[in-house]
């Protein structure tokens, strides 16, 4: 593609698209502006900073024409493009985040920087690859409450992932079974169960009996093993009234704080539904579950936005924990650029994204006791257990898709730390001695990575694992075992 001299592309702006451009704008880190940073190819006949000009201005306060009605303030609010790279086909804007919905709606920032947008004929090819929010801004929103610490506080889990289950299959047991098959896992030793992402109120499966159901599993596993539990049920809904209606439920079924979390589908059923649970149940650890961000997120799609990106609205909307992939050692598609980079930037108070450094509150200048706190969290040397002063609490990945007890290490690996809540659902339900024996072989792959042994050698003594080593790394799909009864 032709490298065109920026001056000659300016040249070619008209008047409208000229009023969305401002490539001297130095202010841009003052901290009035969101910052995006976006991947496009222009559509039709516009070249990059014409498409550009359009984008910033059907994403801001502007259209497709210059209007009459437009006022020196409202030229005020226009998103600036700032920064071009035609090479790699990027452009940066500059969003007044005066813009947004006062009260720290994430669903209006939304609704501008990936709305309308994503459908322009102006473009052929458009993802936001990463967000920048200004200390300033990040005061106005929610992010995290309850956090991956204060489960760990309540698990009395350090040192490791905390070792989850999605019950399987996905759908179609009954209540009693659904709650027989968490108990074994609880049993095997696994602390985290979660309600698959369709589990709702089927009539197979009524949402008030299972959770009573599983009430009763979760204290005879609690009495039988002395450990703490937890249950993250889907409280998504067809409405706000029925949403909460459940999570009353699961909270007037006597389970003590801590013992459950609340799981959204945040993509379906969408951002205020998030950002209400957050608000409403701040004790609560809220779990956002992604199904359905593959349209905007697969690193081959041309349009939407990434994973990172996704995170990192995630936490400020307050999401405790959301699913952020496998990079690729399961069975979604991901890689450690797209996955692992979102882990890191919604687990840690400041890191560094595809194209910004993303601090989540401010440093007091020269503070330098917050400032080695902040090397020992990276290194994970230490848990903020008092992270108040970061601004925006930590948001825990939770490492779900394709993984067995095989895969945990390989992934420990990937993401270069152990602060995570991973689920394993067939990796889990497939191990040919059962769910119980799963979680133990998950356990004990878990115990062989801490002591620092070879997988092998240590399932040479740990036979659920040698059982599941055997089993998942012929990564043959398993003949239909005997049908359950009943
Ligand atoms: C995993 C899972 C999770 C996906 C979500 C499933 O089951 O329950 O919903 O992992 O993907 O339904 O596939 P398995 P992601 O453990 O049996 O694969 O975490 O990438 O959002
Ligand atoms: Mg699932």
């Amino acid at each position: 593609m032709t490298i065109k001299n920026i001056r000659e592309l300016v040249k070619t702006l008209n008047p409208m698209q000229s009023s969305y451009v401002n490539l001297n704008l130095i202010e841009k880190e003052n901290g009035e502006y969101l910052l995006c940073v976006f991947h496009m190819i222009p559509g039709g006949d516009k070249n990059i900073l014409q498409a550009a000009a359009e984008v910033a201005a059907e994403s801001s306060t502007g259209t497709n024409f210059q209007v009459n009605t437009e006022t020196p303030f409202s030229r005020k609010m226009n998103a600036l493009v700032y920064q071009i790279d035609q090479r790699e086909n990027l452009v940066w804007i500059a969003y007044p985040w005066r813009l947004f919905d006062r009260n720290g709606n994430v669903q209006n920032i939304l609704t501008y920087v990936v709305g309308n947008v994503l459908g322009m004929k102006e473009v052929s090819e458009l993802k936001l690859m990463d967000v920048w929010f200004p200390p300033a801004m990040l005061e106005q929103y929610d992010g995290p409450s309850y956090t991956l610490d204060d489960m760990r506080k309540y698990l009395k889990v350090y040192g490791r992932p905390i070792l989850g289950t999605i019950i399987k299959p996905k759908m179609g047991l009954t209540s009693a079974e659904y709650a027989e098959v968490c108990y074994d896992f609880w049993v095997g030793g696994g602390d985290f169960v979660k309600n698959d992402e369709p589990q709702a109120d089927q009539d197979f499966c009524p949402y008030e009996k299972m959770v009573k159901h599983v009430k009763k599993a979760m204290d005879m596993a609690v009495k039988k093993t002395g450990k703490k539990k937890v249950h993250s049920f889907n409280v998504s809904a067809a409405d706000y009234d029925t949403m909460i209606e459940r999570c009353e439920m699961i909270k007037n079924a006597g389970f003590e704080p801590g013992s459950y979390a609340f799981l959204i589908d945040g993509m379906t059923a969408g951002w205020m539904a998030v950002q209400t649970l957050r608000r409403k149940y701040p004790d609560v650890f809220i779990h956002f579950h992604r199904a359905g961000h593959g349209a905007f997120t697969r690193e081959e799609n041309p349009i939407g936005y990434t994973v990172l990106v996704l995170s990192k609205f995630a936490r400020l909307a307050g999401a405790s924990g959301i699913h952020t992939g496998t990079a690729g050692v399961g069975k979604m598609a991901g890689s450690p650029k797209e996955d692992i980079v979102a882990a890191h930037n919604i687990l840690h108070f400041k890191d560094k994204g595809h194209y910004f450094v993303q601090s989540w509150a401010t440093i007091p200048p020269g503070d330098a006791e917050t400032k080695s706190l902040e090397k020992k969290d990276k290194d994970h040397k230490v848990i903020l257990i008092d992270d108040d002063w970061r601004g925006i609490k930590k948001c825990c990945p939770i490492i779900s898709g394709g993984l067995n007890p095989t895969l945990l290490k390989p992934f420990i690996d990937v993401m270069g730390g152990i602060d995570f809540i991973t689920t394993m659902g067939a990796g889990c339900h497939a191990h040919p001695d059962g769910t119980r024996a799963g979680a133990t072989a998950l356990v004990q792959a878990c115990e062989a990575y801490s002591k620092k042994i070879d997988l092998v050698k240590y399932a040479k003594t740990h036979k659920e694992l040698a059982r599941a080593i055997a089993f998942f790394s012929k990564k043959q799909p398993r003949k239909l075992g005997r049908l359950r009864s009943g």
